[in-house]
């Protein structure tokens, strides 16, 4: 009567015992990190492989090709027999794994929350790219695709310390977001500190959160 085999129901998910959850990404908090926050918020287990840019064959030259995901990609997730890719994917998951529906918001403000969520998940990226470019084009991303929406996302917060009444997922994507543009272009930042200081400073302050950023789990940028 060995319990190897055995499966368990955690909240509307089969989970086969002893499986361990892994998160495939790279080093680097951007689309990943949304995820470690969901993760870290339910202090729920698990590990992560985590990819370097320098030896980027770990990824593409190797797991990508072995890792039999239906749409290899980064992030991805393992949950024993179970795996997905697509970030957006990934957090729904994690969200119901750990019953943390709350992040969702209430009533319509859940099509608010995913508004601010997706504007943000897309904003990292385009923070990123416009890292790989040189000077004038560096120059021109930066005012054409990501300044507006940095102004956008101020005008929403307001002088609020998170988005709606309770934390969601809008305040876990606007600060990956945000501490990731504050760290980015720290100079350009200036302009907006006085609204988006006050609102990391909230975010970071949540105990969970604070012990993780303090452990070596988490990837400073
Ligand atoms: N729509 C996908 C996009 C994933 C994506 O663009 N991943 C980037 C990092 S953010 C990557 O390096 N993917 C690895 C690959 O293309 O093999 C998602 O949201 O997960």
């Amino acid at each position: 009567m060995g319990c190897q085999n055995s499966t368990n129901q955690v909240n509307n998910i089969q989970i086969k015992s002893n499986s361990n959850l892994v998160l495939g990404y790279w080093g680097l908090p951007l689309r990943g990190q949304p995820l470690r926050y969901i993760l870290e918020l339910a202090n729920y287990p698990y590990t992560e492989t985590k990819y370097t840019l320098s030896q980027a064959t770990e990824w593409f030259g190797k797991d990508k090709q072995e890792l039999q995901l239906d749409f290899p990609n980064l992030p991805y997730l393992i949950h024993g027999d179970f795996t997905i890719t697509e970030s957006s994917n990934i957090a729904n998951y994690l969200i119901q794994l750990t019953n943390q529906q709350y992040l969702y918001g209430e009533g319509q403000d859940k099509y608010r929350v995913d508004n601010i969520r997706f504007v943000c998940d897309e904003l990292t990226a385009k923070i990123f790219a416009s890292t790989l470019q040189k000077d004038e084009e560096k120059q021109n991303q930066l005012n054409t695709q990501i300044l507006p929406k940095i102004k956008q996302i101020q005008k929403v917060l307001a002088s609020q310390t998170s988005f709606f009444k309770k934390l969601t997922l809008a305040d876990i994507y606007a600060y990956t977001t945000l501490n990731y543009f504050k760290k980015t272009y720290p100079k350009e930042y200036q302009q907006f500190a006085f609204d988006f200081d006050p609102f990391l400073k909230i975010f970071e302050e949540i105990p969970r959160i604070k012990n993780y950023h303090q452990s070596e789990k988490y990837d400073k940028l």
